[in-house]
């Protein structure tokens, strides 16, 4: 198939997914078109046939605003036309799935080309914040062939909120188990703990959802009880606040806020535990990653986080916000080796048994060989 796809090219979760989506695709012989205003960051190397396309933006200074939603839209009916692509998959509904909507209906009737939309979080719930894009949000999810979301939760969330009677699928986030596999000789160790503590770990964005502030603080109560060291890779608006914590907390010399970082692999090889207090997640890759590492998680309850850690099994989980438990779990684990080395095996099994890139892709490919078979069925307004 001729695959193109969309996706926020930064750091955040869902353009991770979409660009290891469209890798793994490439790899089993698709020709993937990765349609974005910048390269997406895991675009770094690719086996098969990948193609990248680089939405223009128009300076002309009428336009105050950027025209995204347009200029997306132009390029992605450039790309369908001239590569002739059989299906764009969209990742985050807004503006994504708008764009997606119009270059389809320009597109039509001489091009019937299948619009898949995943959702990934915070593209359906930040409409609680936003009440004005209910209709468009909707509206587009709704003229999409199909549409995925990658937990029952926002599965469930999507349809409560909007009112869908659509279908909508669920396919969660996945890893690749082979590249996300532990790795013993590990120099990361010895550099995040000199002297053999445990290492306490936390990947995101460091946006207010992810309550970066809350790790710093179970952090704090953990060190009184485990030598250990926390290491927190990402970067975003709220990690001044963690480290003007951290200072305040006088702990700074135990934390390492390493900032974005590729080698992701390597460093959670070198960590003991993940702590992901989120205040909302909709699925929680990072723990996923880990996890397929073989890193225990303990996080909030929130959202999707119970689809993937298993209580008592590959992780614990607590109310958001309950600083203290998190690190009563955290110290439980951190100081029983058995335990951890149990709980380290069960995340890698659960990440391998549930979530690898062999089981998860090939659903992705049978919804788009789906939505091409309806042919006709979804050309023009419904
Ligand atoms: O984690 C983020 O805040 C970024 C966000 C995104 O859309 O880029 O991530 C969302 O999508 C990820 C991939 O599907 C999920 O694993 C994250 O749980 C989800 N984040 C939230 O729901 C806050």
């Amino acid at each position: 198939m001729k695959i193109g796809i969309t996706c926020y090219p930064t750091y955040g979760g869902s353009g991770v997914v979409a660009t290891e989506l469209g890798k793994a695709l490439a790899v089993r012989g698709h020709q993937v078109h990765f349609i974005s205003y910048a390269l997406p960051a895991r675009l770094d190397t690719v086996q098969g046939d990948v193609l990248y396309h680089e939405v223009e933006m128009s300076q002309y200074p009428l336009f105050d605003f950027p025209l995204y939603t347009d200029s997306l839209a132009s390029k992605m009916i450039d790309v369908a036309k001239y590569h002739d692509l059989d299906v764009l998959h969209v990742h985050y509904a807004i503006p994504h799935a708008t764009s997606a909507f119009l270059a389809k209906q320009i597109l039509s009737p001489s091009k019937d080309i299948k619009v898949i939309t995943t959702l990934h979080g915070t593209d359906v719930t930040l409409v609680g914040l936003e009440p004005s894009f209910l209709p468009l949000v909707k509206f587009s999810i709704e003229q999409s062939d199909s549409v995925t979301s990658v937990s029952r939760f926002l599965q469930m969330k999507t349809y409560t909120m909007y009112n869908i009677e659509k279908e909508i699928q669920v396919i969660p986030n996945f890893v690749d188990v082979e590249r996300f596999k532990r790795k013993d000789d590990c120099q990361f160790r010895t550099r995040f703990a000199p002297h053999g503590e445990k290492v306490l770990v936390h990947v995101s964005n460091f946006r207010t959802v992810k309550r970066v502030p809350d790790v710093v603080r179970i952090f704090d109560v953990v060190r009184k009880s485990i030598p250990s060291k926390l290491v927190l890779v990402g970067d975003g608006p709220d990690r001044s606040e963690s480290e003007r914590l951290a200072r305040e907390l006088g702990i700074y010399d135990d934390v390492r806020f390493l900032g974005k970082q590729t080698l992701l692999p390597e460093i959670l090889s070198a960590s003991d535990l993940m702590l992901m207090p989120s205040q909302s997640e909709s699925f929680g890759l990072s723990a996923l990653e880990a996890m397929s590492c073989g890193v225990p998680v303990v996080s909030s309850s929130t959202g999707g986080l119970p689809e993937l850690v298993v209580h008592g099994e590959t992780g614990y989980i607590a109310e958001m916000g309950d600083v203290q438990r998190m690190a009563k779990y955290a110290i439980e684990l951190l100081s029983d080796d058995r335990k951890l080395e149990l709980f380290s095996q069960n995340a890698r099994k659960r990440a391998v048994d549930k979530f690898s890139e062999e089981l998860v892709i090939p659903q992705y490919e049978k919804l788009y060989e789906e939505a091409l078979n309806e042919t006709g069925a979804t050309v023009g307004l419904k």
